[in-house]
């Protein structure tokens, strides 16, 4: 799929060759010095040609995004302005089906709360973070239209798991998912293979949430700590980026977090102990008379209100509604899904990437 960008063109060559003509026919009546000089000028002033050229060039690379060509491939100019079905699957977090803590980072980063095995929604994480302003649909694709991605469609990155997604995954750029795939295919972006540093783009995520800040603020300690890698909270961030309705199927893995920046995520969560028990994991995540798995809107549509599936979250799980700014915090081994409202752009950190199986 190509990607439609302003074509960048060399400054036509002819001005040069025409400047150099004109100094070789004055060469007759004025000295080597004089020559010299008009060369040298000659040069500076291509030079700085140039550089404008190029800037304008980038002016009109940024100007395109407003073009009526992008309008239309954009569908929707900001995330804001794509559909959100809040009205089918919002909620509000009722203590009843959400049953999550909901703290402030100052609570979270005192009790070390990563440290246990209980979810919990942390609210304001995102202050003071550049991605607030760069990440708006129409920044993100000036400053990071070429930062690479994977995309894939949620339910068989649900199935794989994230990490394992391999042949799942195509690469693509951000500027082609977001123009091209976003709202004209079920792709979504999920790519766990961002590093820190980047250079620019995760920095926008300042300051990281613990206990990602602790490896990006002094990650000789956590080597030199002895702890194994696949227990650190290291330098892999994961990407997602999704339309409304998108979201992984039921999946396991390591403790993680996800934090939204724009848009809303329902997630449905469901306790490591009780799906020790793999009948019951099964029962739950699939229609055990038509095992295909469901994507999670019809997860939610077509199997929440059946076989005591509810009653099974109600009492052993969780059904919240994370909202732009908020955190989630999963434990280790906890089976979830979730399903994106709006045009939905998140962040993702993973301790250690071993998965879980
Ligand atoms: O946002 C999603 O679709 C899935 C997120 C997830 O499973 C996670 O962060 O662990």
């Amino acid at each position: 799929m190509s990607v439609k960008r302003t074509k960048k063109s060399s400054p036509p060559p002819s001005s040069r060759s025409k400047s150099s003509d004109t100094a070789a026919t004055s060469s007759n009546r004025i000295s080597k010095g004089t020559i010299s000089a008009i060369v040298v000028i000659l040069a500076l002033s291509y030079d700085n040609f140039r550089l404008r050229y190029r800037a304008s060039n980038a002016e009109s690379a940024n100007r395109n995004l407003s073009s009526n060509e992008d309008e239309i491939k954009l569908r929707y100019k900001t995330w804001e302005e794509a559909p959100a079905s809040y009205e089918e699957f919002d909620h509000d977090n009722d203590p009843s089906v959400c049953r999550l803590p909901i703290v402030t980072v100052e609570e979270w980063e005192k009790n070390r709360m990563w440290e246990s095995e209980t979810p919990v929604i942390v609210k304001n994480v995102t202050d003071g973070w550049k991605a607030l302003e760069n990440w708006s649909k129409e920044e993100l694709l000036r400053r990071y239209p070429d930062v690479v991605v994977g995309m894939g469609s949620s339910k068989e990155l649900g199935q794989t798991g994230p990490d394992q997604a391999g042949s799942a995954l195509t690469r693509t750029t951000i500027y082609d998912y977001v123009v091209n795939w976003m709202h004209s295919s079920n792709k979504y972006v999920f790519d766990r293979n961002l590093r820190l540093p980047d250079g620019g783009f995760l920095e926008d995520c300042h300051p990281y949430p613990m206990p990602t800040r602790m490896y990006e603020e002094d990650p000789d300690a956590l080597f030199e700590s002895g702890m194994p890698e696949n227990l650190m909270w290291k330098d892999h961030l994961a990407l997602t980026i999704g339309h409304d309705t998108q979201g992984l199927t039921f999946h396991r893995h390591n403790a993680a977090w996800n934090t939204v920046v724009f848009g809303a995520k329902r997630w449905i969560l469901y306790d490591a102990e009780r799906i020790a028990n793999i009948t019951r994991l099964k029962t739950m995540t699939r229609d055990i008379r038509n095992p295909i798995q469901l994507d999670t809107a019809n997860w939610i549509r077509k199997l929440y209100n059946k076989d005591d599936r509810k009653h099974e979250i109600r009492n052993y799980g969780h059904d919240c509604v994370q909202r732009a700014g908020e955190m989630m915090y999963v434990p280790r081994g906890w089976a979830h899904m979730v399903l994106n409202i709006g045009d939905t752009v998140a962040v993702v950190s993973e301790r250690g990437l071993d998965g879980v199986n």
